[in-house]
C-alpha cells in the first residue's frame, strides 16, 4: 500500500483538504503535535482554511519527539482522523499542518518562527504537567526540570515557558509586536496560568521583557474536548482501508467535538468557527463544567477501571453499577457549577455517558489514570473543596480519591511525575487513617481538604470499602 501524500488520491468517500495547499503558508506554531492537538484544533482549522483561506498553515512542534517530525514530512504533512461511533466511520484527511519541527534536533529554526511576525498565534498542548506550575503559589515550580533547564540557560530553551520566552525576547528585541499564545490544555484559566508562568520566567531575566509582555501580550483561555485515544495498529488498519493510503499517523476519534475561546487576537486569527468553535468573553464556566463533569467522571472510570481489570473506558460503562457511580459523580460535581451560556448542563451530562460509552472508541482507562497528581486538582479537588464549603456533599469526591490511592498503592509502575512519592506514600499506609501518607504530600491537596478529618474520613471509608469489595 503506498504511503499518504500529497500525490494520493483519496477514495470517493474521504473528505481531503479543500484548498490549495500548495500556497499555504504558516501562521500558528503549534507546540505539543500530540494526538489530541491533530485530532482537535488541526481539524478547526482544516475548516477554517476551507471557509476563509488565509495565512494559517500549522507547523507543529514536538517537543520531544523526531519519529513523528519524520512521518509528517513523508506523508507532506498530511495524515488521516477517522470519526467513530456505532453509525458508522467517517474519514478525513487533514491539511492544515505544514510541518513539523523537534525540539531536539530544530530548536534554532522553532525559535526563528516564533521571532518571525508571520507566525501570528501560538498554540499549546503539551499536557498538565509540562508547564512547570506549582500548585501552591500558581507561580513557576523552580524546580520542575525544564524551568529549571531555561531559568539556566535561556537561549537555547527545551521546555514550553523557556521557548514562549525566548520567542518574546526576540520579537521585544527587534522591536516587533508579540504573538498571541493559546493554551489548549485541560486546566483552569488556562491563559492566565501560562501568561503569569511566562511572565515570572520572563522577570528573572530581564524585567523590562516581563513588562513588556504583560503590557501587550495576549493569552486567552480556552476550553478543549475530544476524546482521542492514543492511536494503535488497529486504527492504522482501520484509516488505511478507508483512505486507501498507508498511513502513520492516523487517530481514531469521537464525532464530538468543542472549543470554546476567549476573542483576544492580536494579530487575527483563523475563522475557527467555520468548524464550531465558539468564541466567547468569558471561558471559566465552560472550562469548569468540562473539568469537573467530563474530567472528573473520567478519572473515576479509569481509577474503577484499573482496579476492576477493565482496560477501556467503554468496558466501565457496560456495568450498570459502575455506570450509576458515574451518575452519581456527574450529581454531585455539577451543583459546584454555575450556569454556563447556552448549554443544557442535564443534556451535556447525558451526551457525557453516551461518549464514555461510544463502542467504537478502544479509550484505555490506564491511559487517562496517568499523571493523577497534575489531574485531581482541578477535576476533583476545587469541586469537592467548594461543595463543602457551601455546606453540601463530596462524597463522590471522596470515592475518586480512594480509588486513586487504591489504584497507587496496588499498580506497580504509576506513571505520574510525583509517582515516586506516591509509592512511597503507599507503603506508609496504617489500618486507622490510610489516606494520611497521601494527605501530607506537600502542595497536592488544599489545604481546606487536608484539614477537613470528616471528609478525610469520608475517603478511608471508601478505601475500606474498596478493600473489602
Ligand atoms: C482524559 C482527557 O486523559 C485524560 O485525562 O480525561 O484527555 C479527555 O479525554 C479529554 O480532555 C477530552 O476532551
Amino acid at each position: 500500500m503506498p504511503r499518504l501524500s500529497a500525490s494520493t488520491t483519496l477514495a470517493p468517500h474521504v473528505k481531503g483538504p479543500a484548498y490549495d495547499r500548495a500556497v499555504l503558508k504558516p501562521g500558528i506554531l503549534h507546540i505539543g503535535l500530540g494526538a489530541f492537538h491533530r485530532a482537535h484544533q488541526a481539524v478547526y482549522t482544516d475548516a477554517a482554511l476551507e471557509a476563509e483561506f488565509g495565512d494559517w498553515g500549522i507547523v507543529g512542534v514536538s517537543l520531544r519527539s523526531v519519529d513523528i517530525v519524520q512521518d509528517l514530512a513523508a506523508q507532506d504533512g498530511l495524515y488521516s482522523v477517522v470519526a467513530r461511533s456505532a453509525a458508522g466511520d467517517d474519514a478525513r484527511v487533514v491539511g492544515s499542518v505544514v510541518r513539523g519541527l523537534s525540539g531536539t534536533g530544530n530548536q534554532a529554526e522553532i525559535l526563528s518562527l516564533l521571532a518571525d511576525p508571520a507566525i501570528g498565534v501560538v498554540t499549546i498542548t503539551v499536557t498538565e504537567k509540562a508547564y512547570g506550575l506549582d500548585p501552591v503559589t500558581g507561580g513557576l515550580d523552580r524546580n520542575h526540570p525544564s524551568v529549571k533547564a531555561d531559568l539556566a540557560d535561556p537561549t537555547s530553551p527545551s521546555g514550553v515557558i523557556g521557548y514562549l520566552v525566548e520567542g518574546f525576547s526576540r520579537r521585544h528585541a527587534a522591536g516587533l509586536a508579540p504573538f498571541t499564545v493559546l493554551c489548549c490544555d485541560n486546566l483552569p484559566t488556562n491563559g492566565r496560568i501560562v501568561r503569569r508562568l511566562v511572565i515570572e520566567m520572563a522577570g528573572s531575566r530581564d524585567p523590562a521583557l516581563a513588562n513588556w509582555i504583560a503590557g501587550h501580550g495576549a493569552f486567552p483561555s480556552s476550553m478543549v474536548d475530544r476524546i482521542v485515544p492514543a492511536a494503535t495498529d488497529e486504527t492504522r488498519a482501520l484509516a488505511e482501508t478507508l483512505i486507501g493510503a498507508e498511513d502513520r499517523l492516523a487517530l481514531g476519534t469521537e464525532p464530538f467535538m468543542q472549543w470554546v475561546i476567549e476573542d483576544h487576537f492580536l494579530a487575527g486569527r483563523p475563522k475557527w468557527e467555520a468548524g464550531g468553535a465558539l468564541f466567547v468573553d468569558d471561558v471559566e464556566p465552560y472550562e469548569k463544567m468540562k473539568l469537573r463533569l467530563l474530567n472528573g467522571a473520567h478519572s473515576l472510570v479509569a481509577y474503577l477501571g484499573q482496579l476492576k481489570d477493565l482496560p477501556f473506558v467503554r468496558d466501565v460503562m457496560a456495568v450498570p453499577e459502575y455506570r450509576a457511580l458515574v451518575r452519581r459523580h456527574m450529581a454531585e460535581a455539577v451543583k459546584t457549577l454555575d450556569p454556563v451560556p447556552g448549554i443544557d448542563l442535564g443534556r451535556y451530562m447525558d451526551e457525557l455517558i453516551e461518549r464514555f460509552e461510544n463502542p467504537t472508541i478502544a479509550h484505555k482507562t490506564q491511559q487517562i489514570a496517568m499523571d493523577g497528581t497534575q489531574k485531581l486538582p482541578q477535576r476533583i479537588f476545587a469541586g469537592a473543596m467548594e461543595s463543602l464549603a457551601g455546606g453540601g456533599d463530596a462524597s463522590s469526591a471522596a470515592y475518586v480519591v480512594a480509588l486513586w490511592i487504591a489504584y497507587a498503592r496496588k499498580t506497580a509502575e504509576i506513571n505520574d511525575p510525583r509517582a515516586a512519592e506516591l509509592k512511597a506514600a503507599a507503603a506508609r499506609m496504617t489500618a486507622d487513617d490510610p489516606s494520611a501518607p497521601f494527605f501530607a504530600i506537600p502542595g497536592l491537596f488544599p489545604q481546606a481538604l487536608m484539614e477537613n478529618s470528616a471528609w478525610r474520613a469520608q475517603v478511608n471509608a471508601e478505601l475500606e470499602k474498596i478493600n473489602a469489595g
